[in-house]
């Protein structure tokens, strides 16, 4: 999968896919990530991307050139033939992000985030440029670049190869749309708390009726909301 970003801030994602699962993607050619400041592409002298509102008001707007100037020069990095990219819009307006648009985006080749700062983004490049809007939630960030990250995370992790055991993506917290049951690893006795006898048992069957019972009940006291999702939709 190849993951462009574009962002006024491109510091902001070093370090980021240098660590851990999104690194080791890269290592394998699971992944591929570059960061393109969009600033690059502004035509005018002062590099400026943003302007006022037309109609007036406070704040500034992300003019469109810039953005799709650099759009078009990612695109034309891929062979015609290649399957369109997804263009994600970063902003607190955009669909709330969960783990069924992870799984989807996974399926893609190439994703374009496009993060602003700060301001808005002028309509035209909502309508006429972008395929998706995705927030990660209800609260205001100073800029979309945290967010893609977050969202970047989330889809990597889900590709073939990505993590070192294929079988930790699809068990974990929500891919079944319920909570993960307890784990407990050595002593099995830590300064007098006791791992549960039925983990020590030797008991497959009895292991798996524990932890689905456990699941359900976590899920039950911590996130009712995700318990009834399941109980429309099992699985
Ligand atoms: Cl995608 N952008 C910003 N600026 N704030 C957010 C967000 C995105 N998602 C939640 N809050």
């Amino acid at each position: 999968m190849k993951i462009d970003v574009l962002s006024l801030f491109p510091d902001m994602f070093t370090g980021v896919f240098e660590q851990s699962i999104l690194k080791k993607a890269k290592e394998k050619g699971v992944a591929s990530y570059k960061v393109t400041n969009f600033r690059d592409f502004a035509d005018n002298k002062h590099n400026k991307v943003d302007d006022y509102p037309y109609g007036g008001g406070a704040g500034m707007v992300l003019m469109p050139q810039p953005i799709f100037d650099a759009v078009d020069s990612l695109k034309q990095q891929v062979a015609p033939e290649a399957k369109p990219p997804r263009i994600i819009l970063m902003t607190p307006q955009g669909d709330r992000y969960t783990q069924r648009h992870a799984e989807e985006l996974a399926k893609e080749d190439h994703l374009i985030f496009l993060c602003g700062h700060y301001e808005g983004y002028d309509e035209r490049i909502r309508e006429q440029l972008v395929t998706d809007e995705l927030s990660i939630g209800d609260y205001v960030l100073t800029g979309g670049e945290l967010a893609a990250m977050v969202i970047i995370d989330s889809v990597v992790r889900l590709l073939p190869g990505a993590l070192g055991n294929d079988v930790s993506a699809v068990t974990d917290s929500f891919s079944s749309g319920l909570l993960e049951h307890p784990q407990y690893t050595r002593p099995a006795n830590f300064r007098g708390f006791k791992v549960p006898d039925v983990l020590l048992s030797g008991n497959h069957a009895k292991i798996e009726e524990w932890r689905k019972a456990e699941s359900l009940r976590r899920t039950r006291e911590r996130r009712p909301d995700l318990l009834e999702a399941y109980k429309e939709k099992p699985e």
